[in-house]
């Protein structure tokens, strides 16, 4: 008897035919080279200057010297299987002044990465912006400052025009409230500030724009075929069990969470929920701006790390239950392990907005994980999150939820901003010091599913 059909692979351990596996990586975290070939600096090379906000000192300076070493880095992701790869677009390299002029080695650089890419039959999957932005658009009040739009839609209409042909999938903005709320209200990122709320809701409008301008670009400019959504790390309320009560309090929490990115985009306005909640701080917006933020985009990307459960209270209202102590998480804080958000969160999107087409354009887990004396990284740990979390998926998919592809982040050990290069994200361990690349446990493990299709 053959191995297969003693050890039969479960049907609902499946994935559909066409199911994209990719890794998602971003710019500021791996290249390096942060002041090579006219690359200016962004408010994170600045930042991570500023004694205690990024841990250890650590700069973004050399990273994992993916400048330089792209090449053996596309070849570790054939040698695991991996045929789609998400990467960013550092604005700092390709408008270094933050106006109009275009850096041609900026150009030239990412010209060279999908060449790579396409030659070895790897598809790019391309953030227009991962919160780098150009330092001196930060000194003019950076996303404070309606200006950035403008500079924005420059740096999106030079991006897409020069890899239109060689780029068709994109994403306007990665996680909008990391670069506005965490940025400019509670400071954990750069440029650390504090301002009152109305202005951190000003900074979410201006993102909003700014991902309007990035869907306009890639349809004037992105040629044929060229598809692009935002990436949104929403917050997920999971319904703790399966009672229509609590399902409609995580549902309702769930556009609460959200009214500031997701709900303005597809309800083509501010809602009176939004209003309600903003109050006197209601971002200010000018007549046709909806006209822009909400044109028609291709896909939603979801990344999902976390949630938190909800129940419907005894008067029905939402009640927001406490972790208790001991509760499974990462190396992260901020990272507690609820895989169903991976089932609830794409569900709750669809049910809401209509999605047609959702990508999980991250997913992974964190730990502060060393290699062992043998050489080997046993990140059981990973594995396992990234199983539960997948096991989830899988259900959402079954329930006819349109995710139609996972990003696993991260391919790299990358830097993990204000976490610096301790928390290590990826499936494939890097030295930082010799720059060595050492697939982990879970590198292997993930290549098994890819080949498969199937969990394992
Ligand atoms: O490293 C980050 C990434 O840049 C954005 N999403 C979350 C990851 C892990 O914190």
């Amino acid at each position: 008897m053959s191995h297969s059909s003693v050890y039969p692979a479960l049907l609902s351990h499946r994935f559909p035919a066409d199911f994209i596996w990719g890794v998602a990586t971003a710019a500021p975290q791996i290249e390096g080279a942060a002041f090579l070939e006219g690359k200016s600096a962004s408010t994170w090379d600045a930042f991570c200057r500023i004694p205690g906000k990024v841990l250890n000192g650590d700069t973004l300076d050399i990273a994992c010297d993916h400048y330089h070493r792209y090449e053996e880095d596309f070849d570790l992701l054939v040698k695991l299987g991996i045929r789609h790869y998400r990467l960013s677009i550092a604005w700092p390299r390709i408008c270094p002044d933050g106006n109009q002029r275009v850096n041609q080695a900026g150009i030239d650089f990412y010209h060279r990465i999908f060449d790579a890419l396409a030659l070895r039959g790897i598809t790019p999957w391309v953030t227009l912006y991962h919160w780098d932005l150009p330092q001196c658009l930060e000194e003019i009040g950076g996303w404070r400052n309606r200006a950035v739009v403008d500079a924005f839609a420059h740096y999106a209409d030079a991006v897409v025009r020069a890899y239109a042909g060689k780029v068709t999938h994109w994403i306007t903005l990665n996680e909008i409230s990391c670069f506005t709320r965490m940025a400019y209200g509670t400071g954990r990122k750069a440029p650390g500030l504090r301002e009152p709320e109305q202005v951190v809701n000003q900074t979410y409008h201006h993102a909003l724009l700014a991902h309007g301008h990035g869907v306009r670009a890639v349809r004037e400019y992105g040629g044929p075929g060229a598809q692009v959504g935002l990436t949104d790390n929403p917050s997920i309320p999971v319904p703790v069990s399966g009672r229509k009560e609590d399902i409609r309090a995580a549902e309702e929490a769930f556009v609460d969470d959200n009214i500031r990115v997701l709900d303005p985009i597809h309800q083509k306005h501010y809602s009176d929920r939004y209003h309600q909640i903003t109050g006197e701080d209601s971002a200010m917006e000018k007549e046709n701006d909806f006209a822009l933020i909400s044109l028609p985009t291709d896909y939603i990307g979801l990344n999902v790390y976390w949630g938190y459960f909800v129940q419907a209270g005894s008067d029905g209202r939402v009640e927001r239950l406490p972790f208790p102590a001991h509760y499974p998480r990462t190396s992260s804080p901020w990272h507690v392990l609820v895989p169903q958000a991976l089932h609830w969160g794409p569900r709750f999107v669809r049910s809401l907005y209509g999605a047609d087409a959702i990508y999980i354009t991250e997913h992974g887990a964190g730990y502060d994980e060393e290699i062992a004396a043998d050489g080997r990284i046993l990140d059981l740990h990973r594995r396992d999150c990234l199983r539960n979390y997948l096991r989830e998926m899988l259900d959402t998919i079954e329930a006819g939820v349109p995710v139609k592809g996972y990003f696993l982040w991260s391919f790299l050990d990358n830097f993990e901003w204000q976490d610096g290069y301790q928390r290590r994200f990826g499936i494939v361990h890097n030295d930082f010091k010799t720059q060595q690349r050492t697939p982990k446990l879970s590198a292997e493990w993930y290549a098994a599913v890819i080949a498969a299709n199937c969990l394992q």
